[in-house]
């Protein structure tokens, strides 16, 4: 039986530990009945979408109004990461606030262990009803006892609608799952960015292809900006816009090749991140505080007046510890501190990923400046469906028989070593790896530490870890 397994962590309870647990219950029973309205949450996350691409993150070429609109009459979190690299394993950080390798949820079309507890078993369990629109992506469906609205990934407001006025008198908990701007790119507005006219990203290679692809990617994220408009309209018609905390997340980066997903730099972990609650969250402010999706759900349950030290996450961590991972980062919002984390970390799991030809399994821990990686298997080659196959990859590959220097940065697609090392003040697209400079040595010795402590107290053992993933995917998936 693995170390972190649900099961085993509920033995090692016992009595003190129980006790403990009804305590902190009542405990939180008592702080929700001292809260006197409690705020609705809707929680916004698109897929796929790289945090840099949006005007309020600084990217005037792709049109976001509506995000823009709620960036001005909220905060904008700058800090935040997710702790994986892909949908799923990112999904279930961000509900049960337990990082993957611990929640037996870490490569792609995951589930979580049997007994986990998630955000939305938390607030129904204390008055809420909850519900989720579009993409799903967590098992088993018990740890996530969600109401599922309208179609899956079809815009359905009517469905939105009637959830949010159900029960005047009912707090709700609705997280608007997006799939947009999703691959393959065809469902943004056609038009609206002209490719010749685009600024292409110093990360990504410019060539023709590339450009009508990011054309095609940015009207995706038009259309999930138009979303997010009809939602905040509905809060409006709804008169609900003063007691609802709202929050966006970019999730985890696009699928073009440096972009972000199924990798650890910043374009893949690093989140655009929103958050409006009238009265509580100043208007136009902005936090480059660390933290994590492990932290929104303990935030949500602080916000709604929940205790999330009384809350048991369902599964212990691999010292027999309960308690979620994350922590509430509540007292950033309110503007009462611009600290949270010191550190925050991820994992990218490769084995199960549609077309993954060998164990490529990727580590990483980042503080406000400098992000330290281990890659467990450089004697391989990374090779996954999503990157190294198709478009764009295979026009950049033309275009470097010709280019040296290309054809350099196209051999770290598929070939990289056992540590990188980057300062992200100097080098924000973390170009040059400084592993190997003796003047950081004491840098990377430091953040090796936290990588080695974080993954033991996971239950993350590495190349082990990875190779028995396919055991932690769905039934469909073995
Ligand atoms: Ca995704």
């Amino acid at each position: 039986m693995k170390a972190n397994d649900c099961t085993l962590g509920r033995g090692r309870r016992g009595v003190r530990g129980t006790v403990r647990l009804l305590a902190g219950l009542v405990a939180g029973l008592v702080v929700v009945g001292a809260i006197a309205a409690r705020p609705n949450l809707l929680l916004i996350v698109a897929d796929d979408a790289t945090w840099r691409d949006f005007g309020f993150t600084g990217n005037a070429e792709v049109k976001t109004p509506n995000l823009d609109r709620l960036g001005r009459e909220g905060m904008q979190l700058t800090g935040m990461f997710t702790p994986a690299t892909t949908c799923s394993p990112s999904r279930h950080a961000l509900y049960t606030g337990l990082y993957c390798v611990r929640a037996g949820a870490y490569p792609n079309h995951t589930r979580a262990y049997e007994g986990t507890r998630s955000l939305f078993t938390h607030l129904q369990d204390a008055g809420y009803r909850v519900a989720l629109q579009g993409k799903e992506h967590v098992s088993p469906r018990r740890s996530f006892p969600y109401e599922h609205l309208g179609p899956k990934n079809a815009d359905d407001f009517e469905a939105t609608r009637g959830f949010l006025t159900r029960d005047a008198g009912q707090p709700w908990f609705l997280v608007f799952a997006s799939n947009d701007p999703h691959g393959p790119w065809n469902r943004g507005p056609a038009g609206l960015h002209d490719p010749a006219k685009l600024t292409v990203p110093p990360y990504l290679h410019d060539n023709p292809v590339t450009r009508r692809m990011l054309a095609d990617y940015y009207g995706e994220i038009n259309k999930l900006d138009w979303q997010v408009g009809q939602l905040l309209g509905l809060l409006e018609a709804t008169d609900q816009v003063g007691n609802t905390l709202v929050v966006f997340l970019s999730e985890q980066g696009s699928s073009f090749p440096y972009g972000g997903k199924w990798s650890v730099y910043d374009n893949g972990i690093r989140v655009a991140t929103l958050a409006r609650w009238p009265g509580h969250i100043a208007p136009g402010s902005r936090s480059a505080a660390l933290m994590q999706y492990v932290d929104v759900a303990p935030t949500f349950l602080a916000a709604a007046g929940i205790d999330p030290d009384a809350v048991d996450p369902g599964c212990p961590d691999a010292t027999g510890r309960r308690g979620f991972d994350g922590f509430s980062f509540l007292g950033v919002l309110l503007g009462r501190t611009d600290r949270h984390r010191d550190y925050v970390f991820a994992q990218h799991t490769t084995v199960g990923i549609n077309g993954y030809r060998e164990p490529y399994p990727m580590r990483a821990v980042r503080d406000g400046r400098y992000k330290y990686i281990r890659n467990l298997a450089p004697q391989n080659t990374y090779w996954i469906g999503g990157i190294h196959q198709g478009e764009p990859i295979r026009s950049w590959q033309a275009d470097a028989a010709n280019d040296p220097k290309l054809a350099r940065r196209l051999a770290w697609l598929f070939k990289r070593p056992a540590e990188e090392l980057y300062d992200l003040d100097a080098d924000p697209y973390e170009f040059s790896n400084l592993a190997e400079d003796p003047a950081r040595s004491e840098i990377k010795d430091r953040l090796r530490r936290e990588l080695e402590a974080w993954m033991a107290q996971q239950g993350d053992q590495g190349m082990i870890t990875e190779l028995t993933a396919r055991s932690r995917q769905g039934p469909g998936r073995r």
